[in-house]
């Protein structure tokens, strides 16, 4: 007798940070590699933070370890590769150009070693993967300013995206406006970090200041009714981050966490694992922890798959033969 083969659950992620993506064998080979002591962020194959603002200092430590083009084609071809292992179709990597900067390898060879790793792991795996320019946050204005600029002139087909990451609770998002205004101009696609260490007002600025068609977790948006709401009627898709949210002490466990309530208000949602290792996760475990303890059906997970395909800042041709 024959059984019907079932398909595995296709994946995708719009949502992941690629200095965040390093494993901590990756980053102990780096470091070895650069003759850098990193016992006070490494520590028994594991990273070492306590709060926010400590995570964002051993992230630092972290891209630090990475200095050369060939570095980042590495750590670029080694997070896809796991990523196709477990059946992900689609990525979309949020890199610093400030990061390449910060070592001295230069924003030009930073993109060029990414672009690099989504080459070869694109021709191995077949995986697609587009790149979303950063500014950071706690880096000030003029720095978010100079990311968006950089995007805006890139011209490089694989750049479809800014965002701003980093220090939420810095400075208000009037502050970064004219980032957005310039990166929005150059045609690219917006989404902003905000509602996840900050309260609702951190996303009502940035739909209002920002208009971006995607936000950066926003589900602390869930502690205003109306917010929901406007989320909801707006279609704004939510890239959420359940593992982080836990990691970082958002919410005290998945039960907690509001996935379940935004998703059933109408919100568009989907899952993501924004800094894999340092938040003792992976897209994989992001999936299913959303069907296992969040108690998600096959046919919802689906959704949210298609939901990043959806928002994804990709070419039509390219979203249309991944939905
Ligand atoms: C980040 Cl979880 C998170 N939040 C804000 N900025 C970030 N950069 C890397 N991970
Ligand atoms: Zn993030």
């Amino acid at each position: 007798m024959e059984f019907p083969l079932t398909r595995p659950l296709l994946k995708a992620e719009i949502h992941c940070h690629i200095e965040g993506a390093a494993t901590p064998v990756l980053a102990a080979s780096q470091a070895g590699k650069y003759g850098v002591d990193t016992t006070d962020f490494l520590r028994d194959g594991a990273y070492v933070w306590n709060d926010f603002s400590e995570f964002l200092v051993c992230y630092d430590r972290v891209a630090a370890l990475f200095r050369t083009d060939a570095d980042y084609a590495l750590l670029t071809e080694s997070y896809l590769t796991e990523l196709a292992e477990a059946n992900t179709i689609y990525s979309e990597i949020i890199v610093s150009p400030d990061h390449g900067d910060r070592i001295g390898l230069g924003a030009d060879a930073y993109l060029s070693g990414i672009c690099e790793g989504i080459r070869r792991a694109h021709e191995k795996t077949g995986i697609e993967a587009r790149i979303i320019v950063t500014g950071e946050r706690h880096f000030g204005p003029g720095r978010v300013i100079a990311a968006a600029e950089y995007a805006a002139r890139s011209q490089n087909p694989l750049v479809t995206g800014f965002n701003m990451a980093g220090e939420e609770r810095m400075g208000r998002v009037a502050d970064y406006a004219r980032a957005f205004d310039i990166a929005r101009d150059a045609g690219l696609g917006l989404t902003i970090h905000a509602g996840e260490v900050c309260g609702p007002f951190s996303v009502i600025d940035a739909l209002d200041l920002v208009r971006p068609s995607r936000l950066g977790h926003g589900v602390r948006a869930v502690e205003d009714p109306q917010l929901v709401a406007r989320l909801r009627d707006l279609g704004t898709v939510l890239e959420v981050c359940p593992g982080s949210n836990i990691a970082l002490n958002v919410y005290p466990d998945f039960h907690h966490h509001p996935l379940r309530r935004l998703h059933q208000a109408g919100v568009r949602v989907c899952l993501n694992s924004d800094d894999p290792p340092f938040f003792h996760t992976s897209l994989e475990r992001e999936y299913e922890i959303a069907s296992s303890v969040m108690g998600f059906s096959v046919a919802e997970i689906n959704t949210m798959t298609s939901t990043a395909i959806e928002a994804a800042f990709v070419d039509e041709a390219t979203r249309q033969r991944l939905l």
